[in-house]
This record gives structure tokens, C-alpha cells and sequence, in this order.
């Protein structure tokens, strides 16, 4: 058993991480299955710029030939923005992918796995998987849950969209004792909204505070992951009443139309979107790009730490 063999980490980040600079994950399938194409290729370079320009070195992941990608050329991020013949990876398809060299867009869980491999501890996204409405019935629960549970990575993103069951996400995480830091903020935001209603037991004010957190939680041998939710920026926050009405719209189609499994979380996003002509694809950007900011700045607190 070795999973070295099949990383393929690109030379700048296997330099960052030997010299113990910051390195900040990206993930693949809010590119391929999150955002549209092709507007999504100039948030794939940008949202690099940013991490860049925050001191750090960018590693967004992919599975393409047969390896866990760890940081892509300008081409191979150019090619996971188009998703024709471009799966969704999840933990479960993992080895699947790999032996038969399909190209995949990692998700949380598996931006996640990869990341833990190659000894990178910070991950910025924009929303994270939960559990779905209706998922006391259906069993629908994002794999996201269970990887924060177990692999050491912290993955700060702008809380959950209300098309989950925020509260049933927010007790699942807490029965698999992972850590939820509000930053700068006493409720998990909700994705386009500032807040959502449901109350965090921590307010961090610093990266630096949060990177103090997590770096205690691993340093007492504690398994698993951290979660922080980075509200959107005032300027770009949607009207939760709004979006919520929106949203329902979205759920009752995916119902109508019989949609399931992993192809509800990309059916939902694409279906707000043009209900919303867009706005809250505008909103979707700045609050990724304000995560990978906050990510940056966690990762270089924890570089000092070490
Ligand atoms: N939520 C978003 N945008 C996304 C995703 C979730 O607002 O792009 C993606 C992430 O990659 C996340 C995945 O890990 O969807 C969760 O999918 P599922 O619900 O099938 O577990
Ligand atoms: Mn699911």
C-alpha cells in the first residue's frame, strides 16, 4: 500500500511545503459542477492570484490520468472549467477513477483527501455539502461530513446554502466532533446570506485565532478536520427571504423532474443561478474569493506556528 505513487504534487508546491511556506487547497468541482462555462475560467485563474497575492502558493486538485493532481497547469485548470466528460469524485470513486484514468473534479471530501496526502492543512471553498432537507428520510448527506470528521484539513468556506438542513448539518458536525468557527460572525452564515439563524458556540476575530485552534486540536492527536464559516462581504450578501423563495422553486423542480443522488447539489446551483439571472452568481464569486483571502492568511498563521 503506498498512495505516493499516485500523487503528483506540481515542483512550487512540493518546495512551499519543504521550506514550510503557506499552501492553500482549491478545489476542482466548483469549477466543472459549481459554476458555469465559460465564466468560470476567469474565476479559476483569479481566485490563484488571490492566494498568490496573499503570500501563499495556490494547489487546486484534480484526478486526471491516472494521478491526484496537487496544483494544475493553466491548461489542466483551463480543461476542468469545460465539464463535458468531466465526472464529480467523491471518497467513493476515488479508485475508480484512478484505475481508469477518467478525469475528475474533486469535491470537499475528496480536495480534502488529497490535500491530507500531501501534507496541506488549509482549504478554501465556497460552500460545503451537508445534510439535505428532507435527509431524515432520504439519507442524502454529503460525504463532505464524514471527510471533515476524519482527515486533518481546515476548509473555510461561506457556510452552507439553505437548500441543506443548516441545523441537521450543524448536528451531524457536532456528533463527529468537528470544530464550526464563525469568523467575525455568531451564526453559520448561509452561503449567499450573511447569516442563517443558527448559532455557533465560537466567534474567532483572527486568522491568527483560528490558526491557534486547529493547531491545538492536531497537536493533541485529535482526528479530523475544522470548519469555518466566512460570511460574504456586506456589498455582495443576497436577502435570505429572497433567496429562500428561490430556492424552493429549485428543490420542488429537482422533485418534480426526479433528480438524485450527486447530480442534486450541480442541479440546484445551476437552476439558482438562472433563476437569478446571474446576481447570485456575482455573489458566488466575491464570497469564494473573500474565503480563499481568509484561507490564506489562516495558512500563514499556521506556518509561524509550527
Ligand atoms: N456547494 C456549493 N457549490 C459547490 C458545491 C457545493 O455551493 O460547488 C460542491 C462542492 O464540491 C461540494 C459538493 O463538496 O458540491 C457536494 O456535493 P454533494 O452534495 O453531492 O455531496
Ligand atoms: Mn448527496
Amino acid at each position: 500500500m503506498s498512495f505516493e505513487k499516485y500523487l503528483d504534487v506540481k515542483p512550487e508546491i512540493a518546495q512551499a511545503l519543504a521550506e514550510g511556506k503557506p499552501v492553500v487547497g482549491l478545489e476542482s468541482t466548483i469549477l466543472s459542477h459549481g459554476m458555469p462555462y465559460p465564466q468560470n475560467m476567469e474565476f479559476a485563474a483569479k481566485v490563484e492570484e488571490i492566494v498568490r497575492a496573499e503570500g501563499a502558493v495556490p494547489a487546486t486538485t484534480a484526478i486526471i490520468g491516472g494521478k491526484l493532481k496537487v496544483g494544475l497547469t493553466r491548461d489542466e485548470l483551463m480543461m476542468m472549467c469545460n465539464p463535458k466528460d468531466i465526472g464529480k469524485v467523491s471518497r467513493r470513486d476515488v479508485a475508480t477513477y484512478l484505475a481508469t484514468g477518467k478525469t475528475g473534479a474533486t469535491t470537499v471530501t475528496t480536495t480534502m483527501m488529497i490535500l491530507a496526502m500531501a501534507g496541506i492543512k488549509v482549504f478554501a471553498t465556497g460552500g460545503i455539502g451537508g445534510v439535505h432537507r428532507h435527509g431524515e428520510v432520504t439519507m442524502d448527506i454529503s460525504a463532505d461530513l464524514q471527510e471533515l470528521a476524519n482527515t486533518p484539513v481546515c476548509v473555510v468556506c461561506a457556510g452552507a446554502k439553505s437548500l441543506l438542513d443548516i441545523g441537521r448539518t450543524l448536528e451531524y458536525l457536532e456528533t463527529f466532533g468537528v470544530p464550526v468557527l464563525g469568523y467575525r460572525t455568531d451564526e453559520l452564515p448561509a452561503f449567499y446570506c450573511k447569516s442563517s439563524g443558527f448559532k455557533l458556540d465560537y466567534r474567532c476575530e483572527t486568522p491568527e485565532e483560528i490558526a491557534k485552534i486547529i493547531y491545538t486540536k492536531w497537536d493533541l492527536g485529535l482526528k479530523g478536520g475544522a470548519l469555518v464559516g466566512n460570511p460574504i462581504p456586506d456589498e455582495y450578501a443576497l436577502d435570505f427571504d429572497a433567496m429562500e423563495k428561490v430556492i424552493n422553486e429549485a428543490i420542488a423542480e429537482a422533485d418534480e423532474k426526479g433528480v438524485r443522488g450527486k447530480d442534486i447539489t450541480p442541479f440546484l446551483l445551476s437552476r439558482i443561478k438562472d433563476m437569478t439571472e446571474g446576481v447570485s452568481f456575482a455573489s458566488n464569486l466575491q464570497l469564494a474569493y473573500n474565503n480563499a483571502r481568509l484561507a490564506s492568511k489562516i495558512a500563514m498563521a499556521l506556518t509561524k506556528m509550527d
